[in-house]
């Protein structure tokens, strides 16, 4: 499967696109087994690589009662290879490859995890870029909106999800002075739409929304509503370093053990190897770790 190109132009000129049928029906059924799966260990208390109701960012506090996302559910110690088995499938791999405008010689396993609705707290994040401070001058973010940071993130619904708000086009420009406004605040927005040019994403079971990671977005999460949204990103190695301080920073040593890389197939050996060789030559560790 090639992806149709307007994808791409959408994808560019809007900062976000829907493309449906990225799960095959094959997996269907093992990818949601396996959510349910992580969503109860995590609930449970026995999955401490959480995202944490009261933290927007990394790291995120132990100590809070509740989650609204699952972390690295491609760890070995997860027990679920349905997870990793997606991540390296063709119809995604191709996708991505397409809005990517790479070679698959080029893919770069990235970050997996899952955002699932809280048990039992709302929760919301404020408006944000993910690599942008809010603080930034207009210079600055001008600046940084001009790196093309050759990665895509993407989120698959398994069940229907309206968390995310987006403002479409927000990828290529500094915030007007009332969007600054609107997220320079701690406060997560009482209603998101207040947003000059916001619109909330809904996708349907089964459709993905990829979007720059820059764009300005923010979402909302509903105890009562089920989410289990997989949650990924995967790079371009011609990005380089550019990738290093998004990703590094999520305490990636476990994929560097040979118990992770034996789950994989050849063309998630491969993909994870660019990871390796991109953490190497910045030289860096990789990032802090919950559990190592
Ligand atoms: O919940 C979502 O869909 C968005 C998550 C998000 O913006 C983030 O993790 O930075
Ligand atoms: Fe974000």
């Amino acid at each position: 499967m090639t992806i149709d190109t307007s994808y791409k132009q959408l994808y560019d000129e809007e900062g976000f696109v829907i493309i449906p049928h990225l799960i095959p029906e094959v997996s269907r059924k093992g990818l949601e087994d396996a959510a349910e799966h992580a969503i109860a260990h995590t609930r449970s208390g026995g999955w401490k690589l959480r995202r944490t109701v009261g933290s927007q960012f990394p790291p995120y506090d132990p100590n809070s009662p509740d989650a609204w996302g699952v972390q690295h559910v491609m760890h070995p110690d997860m027990g679920e290879p349905a997870f990793a088995k997606w991540y390296t499938s063709d119809p995604l791999v191709e996708a991505v490859r397409g809005l990517l405008g790479c070679t698959e010689d080029e893919l770069q396993m990235e970050l997996f995890n899952m955002l699932i609705n809280p048990e039992s707290h709302a929760f919301a994040l404020r408006w944000h870029r993910d690599d942008v401070r809010e603080k930034a001058a207009e210079d600055e973010e001008r600046q940084a909106l001009n790196v093309w940071h050759r990665g895509v993130q993407w989120n698959t619904a398994l069940y229907e999800d309206s968390c995310l708000y987006v403002v479409p086009g927000s990828h290529r420009t500094p915030r007007t002075p009332e969007q600054r406004a609107r997220s320079s605040t701690q406060d997560p927005p009482e209603n998101p739409l207040d947003m000059p040019g916001a619109i909330r994403v809904t996708l349907k079971p089964g459709e993905t929304v990829f979007y720059n990671n820059n764009i300005l977005h923010c979402a909302t999460y509903d105890p009562h509503q089920k989410r289990a949204t997989l949650h990924a990103c995967m790079g371009d190695t011609r990005g380089g370093a550019t990738r290093a301080r998004n990703i590094l920073q999520h305490g990636l040593f476990w994929m560097k053990e040979s118990r992770f890389r034996e789950t994989l197939d050849q063309r998630g050996k491969n993909m994870l190897n660019r990871l390796v060789k991109m953490q190497e030559s910045v030289n860096g560790d990789l990032g802090y770790s919950q559990v190592n």
